[in-house]
């Protein structure tokens, strides 16, 4: 029975078409573990991408050679686990200048240090994605420090598994959505204009997905599923106030309410590319990193899943990524020339070699994207 669940997590790891059904309880993670060998019924979702490139541009060095700017990005949630990684990764190559984009200065400032990145390769700026006035504050306040922008990462989230009330962000929407999809929608529609307006040769946003918001994977069957629905909560603002707190319009639940985010990020970044990758030039990728099961994205879960859910990635699943060699990962989606390709979600084989995945049919859904973009902009006050 081991070997088989052994071998089916391997093929979900590298995210053959498939899903599965699971009873779990968050207080008994031994349990999800024996039902999960009992219980394989599996799906299929599957779709192809578009290849495009961008053009290069480069300035000429004195001696007449080729050479390239440090680039500048920002990336959202620095302060902690792939988002530093990725910083440190980033700063280290000498080349970038990296804006980390975090709700807690001080946290931020003493994590850039701890991690040893050199003060000219880094700043931080305040941005608190639990409100749209930071979100445009924060944009205006980039604006002022005449830095163009090359690329943006949206990677900051919060994960609320356990609570059993709703939490609000400053404009009223269920906080986990309202961080990680509406605080990156608007963060990214406003600064969509800045990527244009760089003359770096290849410019980027990047909004980091998941596998749990795929279905179309073992991890994305984990009962509670994502699931927007028809979307009519989001219509209803999330707020609470008559109507619900999750985009499905179901009882609030923190943990699906996270996935669902996942599943408007990758949308989001679909509709991006559908939208603006011709005109613009610019690259929007989505990427899952592996199981970075040691981050503080689990801080609110329970002891014993904080405590099991490392050595479960790393000897069952197999899916354990360190934050390092996620932060790796996440630095090549922003820098690698191979993986300019626009609209493709990103992500790595056992060897660390990246390849193209493929979406669950919810997530690459272009009408539920459409649909998605427009209510957004209606919440954050763009339409
Ligand atoms: P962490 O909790 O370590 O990092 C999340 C970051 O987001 C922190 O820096 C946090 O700030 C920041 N953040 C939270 N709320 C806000 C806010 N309101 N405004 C600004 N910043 C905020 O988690 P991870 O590093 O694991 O998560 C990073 C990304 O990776 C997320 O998008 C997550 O969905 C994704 N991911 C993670 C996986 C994993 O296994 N860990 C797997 C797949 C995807 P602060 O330090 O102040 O708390
Ligand atoms: Mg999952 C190949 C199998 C695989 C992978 C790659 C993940 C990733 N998980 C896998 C399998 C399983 N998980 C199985 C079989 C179980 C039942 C025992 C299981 C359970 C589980 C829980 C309770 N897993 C979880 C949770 C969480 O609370 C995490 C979560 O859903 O956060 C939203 C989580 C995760 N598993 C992952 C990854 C990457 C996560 C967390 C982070 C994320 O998607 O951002």
């Amino acid at each position: 029975m081991k070997s088989d669940f052994s071998s089916s997590v391997l093929r979900s790891h590298k995210e053959e078409s498939r899903g599965s059904r699971i009873l779990c309880s968050e207080n008994s993670f031994s349990s999800f573990m024996l039902n999960q060998m009992q219980r394989n019924n599996l799906s299929a979702g599957i779709r192809a991408q578009t290849a495009t490139t961008t053009p290069g541009v480069k300035s000429s060095a004195p001696d007449g050679k080729k050479t390239l700017r440090k680039g500048n990005v920002i990336v959202t949630g620095a302060s902690s686990g792939l988002g530093l990684a990725t910083a440190k990764a980033l700063a280290e190559t000498g080349r970038w200048n990296v804006i980390m984009a975090c709700r807690d200065f001080l946290k931020a400032e003493k994590a850039a240090k701890s991690a040893g990145m050199a003060k000219e390769n880094y700043q931080v700026m305040h941005l608190d994605l639990a409100s749209l006035d930071s979100v445009r504050q924060f944009v205006r306040n980039f604006r002022q420090s005449g830095l163009p922008l090359d690329v943006l990462v949206c990677n900051a989230a919060v994960y609320f598994p356990t609570a059993k009330e709703p939490t609000y962000t400053a404009d009223g929407f269920e906080m986990s959505v309202g961080v990680n999809h509406l605080g990156h929608f608007l963060l990214a529609r406003e600064l969509l204009e800045d990527l244009k307006a760089s003359d770096y040769p290849s410019r980027r946003l990047i909004i980091v997905g998941s596998i749990t918001g795929n279905t179309n994977t073992l991890a994305g069957n984990i009962p509670p599923k994502a699931n927007l629905g028809d979307l009519r909560g989001l219509a209803g603002g999330l707020n609470g106030l008559g109507g619900s707190t999750m985009i499905d319009g179901g009882e609030f639940d923190g943990a699906k309410a996270y996935k669902d985010s996942k599943v408007c990020n990758m949308l989001t970044m679909q509709e991006f590319h559908r939208r603006f990758h011709e005109e613009t030039g610019v690259t929007f990728a989505s990427l899952y990193p592996g199981c970075i099961a040691t981050t503080g994205l689990f801080r609110e879960h329970v002891a014993l899943f904080r405590l099991l859910f490392p050595p479960f990635q790393k000897y069952i699943t197999k899916g354990f990524v360190s934050e390092e060699e996620a932060g790796k990962r996440l630095a090549q989606v922003v820098i690698d020339p191979s993986l300019t390709k626009s609209g493709v979600y990103w992500s790595w084989n056992n060897n660390s070699a990246s390849f193209e995945n493929q979406l669950s049919e919810e997530a690459s859904d272009p009408e539920k994207a459409q649909r998605l973009w427009q209510l957004s902009e209606k919440l954050v006050g763009l339409a």
